[in-house]
């Protein structure tokens, strides 16, 4: 029995099943109250699986140790104190997960469905519909007469807590459907948070040295089962549907669809989010094929997956299979590798960035997780390390998700033996020797060494000659490596005096190579002003801004001369952004590099001000739904915008006007509702030509 032997230090010498049975439900249960109660997980999901798992493998063979409140018993869901308890018509199921990861575990699926159906080998394939599982929580939503009346979380399937002003705040969750919907609808599916929000909060709160969250179902968790909806508007959250619950059959009787794959479409067309990546498939292979399909792109996923579902796509046919206990028959979950490990960490370094900021990271005994072997994780900074206790030599949680970079999430708790001294920042920069500090208010130490930091050149010029700035093909980390340990390059500037015999004097480097290398520098100078904006590497402009800044000056004289004040006249630059490039561009230092770049030949088209598409919809705020007949969402945006809209995510009072195109939803109803003049995309063109002064411009 793989047990952790700390569980049971106290027990000696040969524990008896009754005492593992029990030492085994408090740990489950002591888990299981920081997660679904504190909002706190302390160990990873598949930490607690295996000791579950454990559990049930113990009370399979000793029957008499089972009892009734016993974690194998029930399926747990604590009721937080506040939310009111919703008692579900129609239960929520949860979904058996097929834990063989490979082809068999379709294979099975299939063969099991074919068994209960009592069909024989001749008989014809099963459809089946595969969609991607949502790590998120699960979610019901109830509609009377095409309005959002409740929202109800799972719990233990049969109750759940209200969570319908929270649910509210969902701008992907329409609150009115369009008529002609079954006058009571429930629609299941899974709240989840996109990565990118996930990311954005963390960061958000770390630097205002809040509580972080570990993972985005967490932080969805956290965020749904608020008692103040004003802070679950705070956490973005996402809602995908994918299935129904309690439904009114319509007046003349009968099934309403005829295909699990029918009724999501149907829910597509009624504005509900449906995952894209759908498929119906005839036999184990197809399924088969699918998880591998998905389980390849899972990376570049927006949103954390952790498997594939299988449903037996006709309706007749789930109702003739039927449940077991809590999970249908006719559907199954394919897991994939766990994104969230248990490891050591066997010490503490610290990696100076582009900007100087010093992060520690944890040197890990290696892991399995998301798919590759991990040896290090970031800590973020000295902050995360005192807030989560971490200490080297204890044991912790690494998370892994897409290509995001590994983090410690967490400490295992009560691993610890001995004492640790806690982790302390450097004082000095460990590649430059230059001054450590943290700013006031800030999260972060950075090292002042500026320009004059190997370690910051050399992520400056990584990040100058990356794909989305200047894109210098083959000036990678190696090689900048060399050129600045040689000393051969110290500013920007240095990039394009490069000759042949410094570059064929670096270690490795032959004739060809050199050549090509120069060749991609020449190459390079002929680029855009928003790739030579962002190549520059200045804090808080990323790809975005850079782009409004070269669209809303036009040149880079205008953009280095401009006060504070007609900086923040930018889409989207806030004060933050606007003081750093005023200092930025005020320092001589900087100006000089810009200039010799320019002398080295650097250069792009510019465009003066004064060719800017005239201002018709200075002020006003525009919201773009459903799809225009000609014109990509982002073409209109463009448009909106280069007239100087702002365009919004959601209509409220102050919105001007709502460009709606096919299969609109909620937000056409919403404008509706409260009088915003609707447009289609033929009015959108008349209004961006039709003051008269602008047209054809
Ligand atoms: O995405 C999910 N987490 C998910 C959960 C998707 C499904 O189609 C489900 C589910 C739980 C139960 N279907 C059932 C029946």
């Amino acid at each position: 029995m793989a047990t952790d032997p700390d569980l049971f230090s106290a027990i000696t010498p040969e524990p008896q099943p009754s005492e593992v049975a029990l030492a085994l439900r408090a740990q489950l249960n002591h888990w299981a109250h920081q997660y679904y109660v504190l909002d706190e997980p302390t160990v990873p999901d598949a930490e607690y699986d295996r000791v579950f798992r454990e559990l049930q493998a113990l009370e399979a063979a000793h029957p008499d140790l089972v009892t009734p409140d016993s974690p194998t018993q029930r399926v747990i869901g604590a009721v937080m104190e506040g939310l009111a308890p919703v008692r579900h018509t129609v239960p929520m199921l949860s979904i058996h997960t097929e834990t063989d990861t490979e082809a068999t575990g379709a294979q099975a699926f299939d063969a099991r469905v074919r068994r209960e159906l009592g069909l024989a080998d001749a008989d014809p394939a099963i459809e089946y519909v595969a969609e991607p599982k949502f790590d998120g929580l699960a979610m019901s939503l109830r509609y009377e007469n095409g309005r959002l009346v409740q929202a109800a979380t799972r719990g233990d399937g049969e109750v759940g807590e209200d969570v319908t002003h929270n649910i509210r705040t969902i701008r992907q969750i329409p609150l009115t459907l369009p008529s002609g919907v079954p006058p009571l609808l429930e629609v299941r599916g899974e709240v989840y948070m996109r990565r990118a929000d996930f990311d954005a909060l963390n960061e958000r709160q770390r630097e205002q040295g809040g509580k972080t969250f570990v993972n985005p179902r967490n932080a969805a968790a956290g965020a749904v089962r608020q008692l103040d909806s004003n802070i679950t508007a705070q956490r973005p959250l996402s809602f995908f549907a994918y299935g129904l619950g309690a439904i009114t059959p319509p007046a003349e009787g009968g099934p309403v669809f005829r295909t699990h794959y029918e009724m999501l479409q149907t829910l597509k067309s009624w504005g509900f989010p449906v995952a894209t990546q759908v498929q119906i498939a005839v036999d184990a292979t197809e399924l088969v094929a699918f998880h591998q399909q998905v389980g390849a792109s899972r990376d570049a996923l927006p949103y954390d997956i952790d498997g594939v579902v299988y449903k037996v796509n006709s309706l007749q046919l789930q109702r003739d299979l039927g449940f077991k206990t809590r999970e249908p028959r006719w559907a199954v979950a394919h897991k994939y590798p766990a994104q969230e490990m248990a490891t050591k960490i066997e010490g503490i370094d610290v990696q100076v960035g582009r900007t100087g900021k010093i992060t520690p990271v944890a040197r890990l005994a290696p892991v399995f997780v998301g798919g590759v072997t991990v040896t290090n994780a970031t800590l973020h900074n000295l902050f995360e390390i005192r807030k989560k206790g971490v200490r080297v030599g204890d044991t912790v949680i690494v998370r892994r998700a897409g290509d995001v970079i590994p983090e410690v999430v967490g400490v295992m708790p009560g691993n610890r033996t001995g004492y640790v001294p806690n982790f302390q920042m450097p004082t000095a920069c460990p590649v430059c020797g230059s001054a450590v500090v943290r700013e006031k208010g800030e999260a972060n130490h950075r090292c002042t060494g500026g320009l004059f930091c190997a370690a910051q050149r050399k992520e400056a010029i990584l990040h100058f000659a990356a794909r989305r700035a200047m894109d210098i093909e083959g000036l990678g980390d190696k090689l900048v490596d060399q050129l600045v340990d040689a000393n051969v390059i110290r500013t920007l500037p240095d990039l394009y005096r490069l000759g042949l015999t410094s570059l064929i004097a670096l270690e490795r480097m032959a004739e060809k190579s050199a050549q090509n290398v120069l060749a991609a520098l020449e190459k390079s100078k002929q680029t855009t002003l928003p790739r030579f904006l962002f190549g520059l590497g200045l804090r808080h402009v990323g790809e975005a801004t850079a782009k409004d800044l070269a669209k809303h000056f036009g040149t880079l004289d205008a953009i280095m001369d401009a006060s504070v004040e007609q900086l923040l006249e930018v889409n989207d630059v806030g004060p933050v952004v606007a003081q750093s490039l005023h200092t930025f561009f005020a320092q001589p230092h900087n100006r000089e590099v810009v200039e010799q770049l320019r002398a080295c030949g650097v250069t792009w088209p510019e465009g003066p001000v004064a060719e800017r598409a005239p201002q018709i919809l200075a002020g006003k705020t525009v919201v773009l739904t459903g799809t225009l007949p000609t014109l990509s969402r982002e073409a209109a945006k463009d448009m909106l915008e280069a007239a100087g809209a702002k365009v919004a995510g959601s209509v409220s009072k102050k919105t001007s006007y709502v460009v709606a195109g096919a299969e609109a939803g909620s937000k056409l109803a919403k404008a509706e509702e409260l009088g915003v003049p609707v447009l289609d995309e033929a009015g959108m063109l008349a209004l961006l030509s039709g003051a008269g002064a602008g047209a054809g411009a």
